[in-house]
């Protein structure tokens, strides 16, 4: 539907208007609960909110607009298997892959559950194997780095979970190659060595050229190392994908492929074998651990109410943002180093999922959708791009991710850390007055004359909205509740403004012109040519060194 039909959007818009000169810190001094009611726990995650730009008027009509939304019958609609990604005709069924208990899941009439648990089954056979040294190489020797070759949905997952949780990482050495520029392949293999290296090609259609040409470059790197010898392709090659004929016709052995489904979408994968990564570097146990992390996660998102809800709660107040406060843009500020690729996973999972102008139903949406997710590790951001948070002209609401623990870790830094990151999230919101900074200033013996001239550049105006995520510990169970949260308030998101947040035509288009273009390239004049301006970066290019 369109969400703008719905009374709440109105009241919304009203609510919006009186709201933009209210200040946070007025909103608090009314309201001494405030930080006590505007929080939410689940799967080990503490949810803080209150520092967001809401009143319970406000949060009362989201709830209702997410009502009229029906997003809860989008929820059991996913759940259930239906079709809801109806440009491609799929069902949506990544929650599937993680699904601990014992009712049917049906594709089709087809219960999903047994495959699901039978691939599951053979990656977890095959990362023993490999992990224990019984799996080995061309010339009998263990395997003791890993390489995964993919790109988008069929790296970005794996590589940021194998990094969020590298404390607890027991196996091989993991290695991720996504980029066509060959250095990408060359530097990770610089310190390799062919005959205790293991690839695992990952890619869902098995058709992305990224992925076939670093693959490609690897096999002859091994082939050269095994003297042309074909034989040692199969103790050196895996295949993840859902494209059986692609995987043979590259000669990786069918024997040595984990598939997974078509209701498996690219950035909603890194619980299907494309996992594999995860489960080789940490052990099915752990992978059972993060996979029992983000089914709690699931089932909370399908029973808590909406008030309670941690993907709801999340999905609302970034319509809000975007939709009536005027943010287009969004940040993730992890403070754990481990969680470095957060911001770029959510960047994919989000973007790709709502970045569309269309509702399902083919009509042209004529409100703002998915925001600009961008980020990096907070601590970092505090000495770098923070500076336009606090007194920049945009209106950028933060997510402030922090685990207070890591398994196993004393970290002697713990309260610095800490400390960053909550006085961030209150300095965005409290900002500095012109008493405080004439107070601050005076105090260190600044003349009149110097306090006039820098306090317009020494105030902060605050009112800038964040929410805190604290999780008890970074355990692959609370990665795996962290990960199915975002999962889902990109889900909630997409059924407020109506669109299919599973289909990524903007990305099909990329992987159709780079081919083409790369014909041209190659002098092929059969190709039909392109623009003016894309032809002449041709002629350019190829006039340029090789
Ligand atoms: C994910 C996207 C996209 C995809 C890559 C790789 O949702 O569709 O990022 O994962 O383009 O595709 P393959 O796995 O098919 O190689």
């Amino acid at each position: 539907m369109n969400p703008t039909t719905s009374a709440a959007w109105s009241a919304l818009s009203t609510q919006a208007q009186a709201l933009k000169t209210t200040h946070l810190r007025d909103i608090f001094q009314k309201d001494p609960t405030r930080a006590q009611r505007l929080t939410a726990k689940a799967c080990g995650i503490y949810l803080d909110y209150s520092k967001n730009r809401v009143t319970d008027e406000v949060l009362a009509q989201l709830f209702k607009l997410a009502e009229d939304c029906k997003v809860q019958d989008h929820i059991k609609a996913m759940f259930a298997g239906e079709k809801i990604n109806n440009t491609e005709k799929r069902a949506v069924l990544h929650t599937a892959l993680r699904n601990l208990g014992e009712t049917p899941v049906k594709v089709d009439g087809q219960d999903v559950i047994p495959a699901v648990r039978e691939v599951r089954a053979r990656t977890y056979a095959f990362a023993k194997r490999v992990r224990s040294g019984e799996w080995l190489g061309f010339t009998g020797k263990t395997i003791t780095d890993v390489v995964n070759i993919g790109i988008g949905g069929s790296d970005l997952g794996p590589l940021m979970v194998v990094e969020a949780l590298k404390p607890l990482a027991d196996g091989p050495r993991l290695h991720f190659v996504s980029n066509v520029d060959s250095l990408h392949l060359k530097q990770t293999l610089k310190s390799l060595d062919p005959e205790r290296t293991l690839f695992i090609v990952a890619s869902k259609t098995f058709t992305t050229i990224e992925t076939l040409t670093n693959a490609r470059s690897a096999r002859e790197w091994l082939l050269e190392a095994a003297k042309g010898d074909k034989s040692a392709i199969a103790r050196h090659f895996v295949a993840v994908s859902t494209n059986k004929e692609k995987v043979s016709e590259f000669g990786i052995d069918l024997d040595n492929m984990f598939g997974f489904w078509d209701w498996v979408g690219g950035r909603y994968s890194l619980w299907s074998a494309i996992g594999l990564p995860i489960i080789v570097a940490f052990g099915p146990d752990r992978f059972d651990e993060l996979l029992a992390g983000a089914y709690e996660m699931d089932q909370h998102f399908q029973t808590a109410p909406l008030t309670q809800n941690l993907p709801v709660l999340l999905g609302l107040l970034g319509v809000w943002y975007v939709d009536f406060l005027g943010s287009s843009s969004h940040v993730i500020a992890p403070y754990n180093q481990t969680l470095h690729r957060l911001p770029a996973f959510l960047q994919q999972l989000d973007m790709e999922s709502n970045g569309k102008g269309v509702r399902a139903d083919g009509s042209s949406v004529e409100y703002a959708t998915g925001p600009v997710i961008w980020g990096e590790p907070g601590i970092n951001g505090q000495h770098a791009y923070f500076q336009l948070l606090h007194q920049g002209t945009h209106l950028i609401p933060v997510d402030f991710i922090l685990a207070l623990a890591q398994p196993g870790q004393v970290d002697p830094h713990r309260k610095t850390l800490i400390a960053s990151c909550l006085a961030q999230a209150s300095a965005l919101m409290n900002g500095k007055t012109e008493a405080e900074v004439q107070a601050e200033m005076r105090a260190k013996g600044s003349s009149e004359a110097q306090i006039a001239e820098l306090l317009p550049h020494r105030v902060f105006k605050g009112n800038r909205p964040s929410s805190t995520m604290l999780l008890d510990e970074l355990s692959p169970r609370s990665l795996g509740a962290l990960i199915a949260l975002y999962e889902h308030k990109v889900f909630v998101q997409g059924s407020v403004w109506g669109v299919n947040s599973f289909d990524q035509w903007g990305v099909e288009l990329g992987k159709q012109l780079a081919t083409g273009i790369e014909q041209r390239l190659g002098g092929n004049a059969t190709e039909p040519a392109y623009d003016a301006s894309t032809e002449a970066l041709i002629r350019y290019v190829r006039n340029a060194k090789p």
